[in-house]
């Protein structure tokens, strides 16, 4: 009897030992566990494909230029006028934080493209890799970043700065009449667009020994710091002897304009002007005879913006620079053009 009961007592325990294993198995192979990801994985990835929406969030600078506000109308423009893109809109107000904060914001809310405009090439590596993780293409607008970091973004939309500062050089040099002095107004310290009008520049104007750059510094691509800048250079010693000014923006030629004439001095006669973007003040002061030459920098980038962003979530390529085409402006090509100008 003891051993018919010990027997039994073996039988039960290894049917629950034999339950509880297969049991596990079972919970192993059927658990939600294991199934779920996969299954919310491809419920996500289809509500994304299947999605007629285009989510992008896109990061810009802020307000500093004429030019920048025309750049931000164009995305927001864009972007109302077509039902399939859902903008998510951050301004930055100058400051590289609050980009940062935005792409982590864009990264949370798992858009399907991040777009930005980054307000100087260094310190984005971090955030960047962090949208490279959640799988995220990136594209940036009218700025780049630092060249080691190519593979952190897809596509970069935007000008040859370096071209723009060769082709400002080039007017320039032409306007003075091969020889005199000449103030540089940098753009915001840092940005690709400062860094690169400056080299093309610079590097145009050594083959103009007779043209000396007495004085070179930021203005922040605002018209209020170009003034500023401009009329402490005119009471400066190196600015006494003046023939020529060079903006990277016309912000702050219109700025600067306005300096030269508070000092008594005739911009576009006594001082020969020339300077980068093609908004339509520019034009206006070329037509009145204060500024000599405008060199185009286009800002109506949104169109571009969205048929690459498009592209992407559609899981075709892009170009890793889409670059924009742009033309220089003097005389009466600029007021011939004047009244067709959009921005
Ligand atoms: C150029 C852009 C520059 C403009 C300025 O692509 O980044 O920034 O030239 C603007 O007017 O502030």
């Amino acid at each position: 009897m003891v051993q018919k009961k010990r027997f039994m007592g073996a039988l039960v325990a290894a049917t629950v030992l034999a339950t509880l294993v297969s049991g596990c198995g079972t919970k192993t192979e059927t658990t939600s566990a294991t199934k779920a990801p996969d299954t919310a994985k491809t419920t996500e990835a289809t509500a994304k494909a299947g999605d007629s929406k285009l989510v992008i969030g896109f990061s810009q600078i802020g307000a500093e230029s004429g030019w920048r506000g025309a750049e931000t109308q164009s995305i927001q423009d864009t972007a109302k006028a077509d039902p399939t893109i859902d903008l998510k809109f951050s301004d930055a107000q100058q400051k590289q934080e609050n980009q940062i904060k935005a792409i982590r914001s864009f990264i949370a809310q798992k858009v399907d493209v991040i777009a930005m405009a980054p307000v100087v090439e260094t310190g984005w590596e971090a955030v960047l890799k962090e949208a490279k993780d959640a799988k995220i293409p990136v594209i940036l607008v009218d700025r780049g970043i630092d060249k080691k970091n190519e593979d952190l973004y897809t596509s970069f939309i935007g000008s040859d700065f370096i071209t723009e500062g060769q082709n400002a050089a080039k007017a320039l040099a032409e306007h003075m009449g091969d020889k005199g002095n000449v103030v540089e107004l940098e753009g915001t310290v840092g940005a690709s667009a400062a860094n690169d009008r400056k080299k093309g520049f610079d590097d145009e104007m050594k083959k103009h020994p007779n043209i000396k750059i007495v004085k070179s510094q930021s203005g922040d691509f605002n018209r209020a710091t170009g003034k500023q800048v401009m009329e402490a250079i005119l009471k400066s010693p190196e600015g006494k002897d003046i023939q020529g000014v060079y903006a990277h923006n016309d912000d702050m030629a219109l700025g600067a304009i306005q300096a030269i004439e508070e000092a008594g001095k005739k911009p576009g006669t006594d001082v020969k002007i020339v300077s980068i973007d093609g908004i339509k003040e520019a034009f206006e002061a070329i037509k009145a005879g204060k500024l000599n030459t405008v060199v185009e920098c286009n800002p109506l980038l949104g169109p571009q913006l969205y048929q690459a962003a498009k592209d992407l979530k559609a899981g075709k390529t892009v170009p890793k620079w889409i670059k924009s085409n742009e033309d220089v402006f003097s005389g009466q090509k600029a007021i011939d053009a004047l009244p067709n100008r959009k921005y």
